[in-house]
């Protein structure tokens, strides 16, 4: 049993409890702290304190093992490693390694099969062309995957996105039974992007769908206004939403083993003035799914807003 709630009391009691898997409170602060709490310097965008809290059904231990942050329960675990500031200046050599080292973590523990990553980064739209930071911690990323020979068809879900903090943190939840990793027939997979984008392709499904002992769960990825692999509506808020919408409905429809339904979105806002109007959309449009707003940089500087989901 996997349960995604969001919650304003603090981070240090929500923690506490038995069952709480991670919390991750939505501040500007991406940094280590105790075992459990993931600052990951992602800002809820109107300030709200507000933290995700991802609980489980069993008891919860936790531990460190070098940069390596882990809690775990007997069907899950979830490992957060950061880089420092000095680290985030060699992205793509720092990225590689922090992968390579949670993959050994998860070996260790006994759950080889990551299922669903999150990679938050400083500075994510900076650098020129293919200097870029997202472009620099991609082909770190794809190289760590190539060393640990992982083939792109068994690539996880995952978000990948900028704040305005300095340091990053990757964090990762793996289970010790297989998922199952979907595309979007409407957009090229990322890791056959073309050129254009980078050197290395973006490593990551559209949607991925796993059991947790007998329960079905469905993790979508960060999915934006994307249509082939080219951004479209640029500068439009509205019909970006409307197009990152259809594209999660239709994964709903054909990346959904269990016909699992959405229960809560996290979002992705670039600009604060865009806040209030997303809220209202999503409102009126999905009454039911609980979501929670976000301030942060998108990986491609034309895209106004990113929808991430968890379905059950
Ligand atoms: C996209 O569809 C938008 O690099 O891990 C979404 C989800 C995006 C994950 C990643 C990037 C990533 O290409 C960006």
């Amino acid at each position: 049993m996997l349960i995604h709630s969001f919650s304003s009391a603090p981070s240090t009691e929500l923690v506490t409890k038995e069952n709480t898997l991670a919390v991750i409170p939505l501040i500007e602060k991406c940094e280590p702290s105790e075992l459990g709490v993931i600052h990951s310097g992602i800002e809820e965008a109107s300030s709200a304190l507000t933290s995700e809290v991802w609980s489980v059904q069993k008891p919860v231990t936790r531990g460190k093992s070098g940069k390596n942050y882990w809690s775990k329960t007997t069907d899950i675990i979830c490992v957060a490693h950061w880089l420092s500031d000095d680290e985030c200046k060699q992205i793509e050599q720092s990225t590689c390694e922090a992968y390579l080292s949670i993959f050994k973590v998860l070996e260790q523990h006994g759950f080889p099969n990551p299922f669903r990553f999150w990679n938050y980064l400083p500075n994510i739209n900076q650098g020129e062309g293919d200097d870029e930071t997202y472009k620099l911690f991609c082909s770190g990323r794809l190289k760590a995957f190539e060393k640990l020979g992982i083939a792109a068809d068994s690539f996880p879900a995952a978000s990948a996105l900028g704040h305005r903090s300095d340091g990053a943190v990757i964090y990762v939840f793996s289970s010790s039974s297989k998922p199952q990793h979907f595309k979007n027939k409407k957009q090229v997979n990322a890791y056959e992007y073309p050129r254009q984008y980078g050197i290395s392709s973006p490593s990551f499904a559209r949607a991925t769908a796993l059991n947790l002992e007998t329960t079905p769960y469905l993790f979508i990825s960060g999915t934006a206004s994307i249509i082939g692999h080219k951004t479209v509506e640029v500068g439009n808020l509205d019909r970006q939403l409307e197009v990152t919408i259809n594209n999660i409905e239709h994964l709903l429809e054909t990346a959904n083993p269990d016909n699992r339904s959405l229960s809560t979105f996290k979002v992705y806002v670039r600009y604060s003035d865009h806040i209030e109007r997303t809220k209202e959309w999503l409102k009126a449009r999905f009454p039911n799914v609980e979501s929670v707003i976000t301030i942060a940089d998108i990986c491609r500087d034309d895209l106004l807003v990113e929808i991430e989901c968890f379905c059950q």
